[in-house]
């Protein structure tokens, strides 16, 4: 998928300076053109500097969503640099096993204008993550009129397949080396990925599929700044962490409890920002989770924002080394030249940088409002 995109989206984007240094070389060879041809050598200047042809990044989306609100501001960044032509967001993966999740995630599939994001679910049957705090289930029963406030695209929410299944057949459609997976909840379905075996879609298992087609794994997860914290998405399945993260053959970037904890969204915004809009299915689940107005750590949205400006002046980035999870859940960072980990920090300029970020991102209107 390509799109066009003009000068104002084409300032944000990540490699920017290279594409710079790039069209400085063609404004000179074109120039020179130019001087040669005259004016349908101009002309053709003209366009080639307004319009530019980038390839979104292929981005999966894995949240444990319902358990904390932030998985719900993460998503709405992801519907927003799709509106931009930034990312194609191929696939939306659920690690908790609730009977609202998915369907919160159509409700805002739908709301967005992207109804036909492919959802996988997990099906673990066990009372693991299926805890119900829970402002999707609040969002979905909510009513106007008599009517569900929300319109729905999917109506059967059992049947979508299992995560592992649709991330095989996602990254199987996929150019190698070009799939960004965020992952913001548990590491279940990553670690399940993993064991999986040649199927319909590859005849790699899930280990050589991954090394094949994921680029990065973008992980809100451990924590580096105390040494005896077991981080909630370590700390809710431990073994599948430790699997993971000790089997994952591509580049992870960690953004820990301690980063997104300091950086948090204020309800004052959610209060006062959505006047554009009646109804709202992030507003309204940041509304339910919790007493208004709060101000909530922006965990999963560092993620989020690292994968779109790594080059950006938001973060500093650990040296390469190597995570491990123990068995209490505790995240270890050893250094190590051939480590294929790092980890994020931030100071406090830094911190006030991504703030206004996220409250600049998160109250823009969706292209389709
Ligand atoms: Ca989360």
């Amino acid at each position: 998928m390509k799109r066009y995109y003009n000068f104002q989206i084409f300032m944000q984007m990540k490699f920017r300076k290279q594409i710079m240094l790039l069209l400085l070389i063609c404004v000179v060879f074109v120039t020179g053109f130019a001087s040669v041809s005259g004016k349908e050598g101009k002309v053709n200047l003209c366009k080639h500097v307004y319009f530019l042809q980038i390839t979104p990044i292929n981005i999966i989306f894995d949240t444990d969503m319902g358990n904390d609100i932030d998985d719900a501001l993460a998503l709405d960044m992801l519907y927003k640099y799709q509106d931009e032509g930034r990312i194609n967001l191929m696939g939306i993966m659920l690690n908790k096993d609730n009977r609202y999740a998915p369907e919160y995630i159509d409700i805002m599939n739908t709301f967005y204008g992207y109804p036909n994001i492919p959802i996988g679910i997990l099906k673990r049957r066990d009372s693991l993550s299926t805890r119900d705090r829970n402002f999707t289930t609040r969002v979905c029963l909510m009513e106007e009129n008599g009517k569900p406030k929300y319109n729905r695209t999917l109506s059967d929410y059992e049947s979508l397949p299992e995560a592992p299944k649709l991330y095989r057949k996602l990254l199987s459609e996929q150019p190698d080396n070009s799939v960004t997976i965020i992952s913001v909840g548990f590491s279940t379905n990553l670690a399940a990925l993993l064991r999986t075996t040649a199927d319909e879609y590859s005849s790699l298992n899930g280990r050589e599929l991954v090394a094949k087609k994921v680029k990065l794994l973008s992980a809100m997860a451990g924590c580096f700044a105390k040494d005896d914290y077991a981080e909630f998405n370590v700390q809710m399945d431990i073994n599948a962490a430790m699997e993971a993260f000790a089997q994952w053959p591509t580049a992870i970037v960690f953004s820990p409890y301690e980063l997104g904890e300091v950086i948090r969204y204020p309800g004052s915004s959610i209060e006062n920002d959505f006047d554009w809009t009646k109804i709202h299915p992030m507003v309204d689940g940041y509304k339910a989770y919790s007493r208004m107005p709060y101000n909530r750590p922006t965990w999963d949205l560092t993620s989020v924002l690292y994968v779109m400006e790594p080059d950006g002046d938001f973060f500093k980035k650990s040296s390469r080394g190597t995570v491990s999870i123990d068995e209490k859940g505790i995240s270890h960072f050893v250094e190590n030249e051939q480590g294929k980990h790092f980890y994020l920090m931030t100071d406090s300029e830094q911190q006030k940088r991504i703030l206004n970020y996220f409250i600049n991102i998160i109250t823009r209107k969706p292209r389709n409002q």
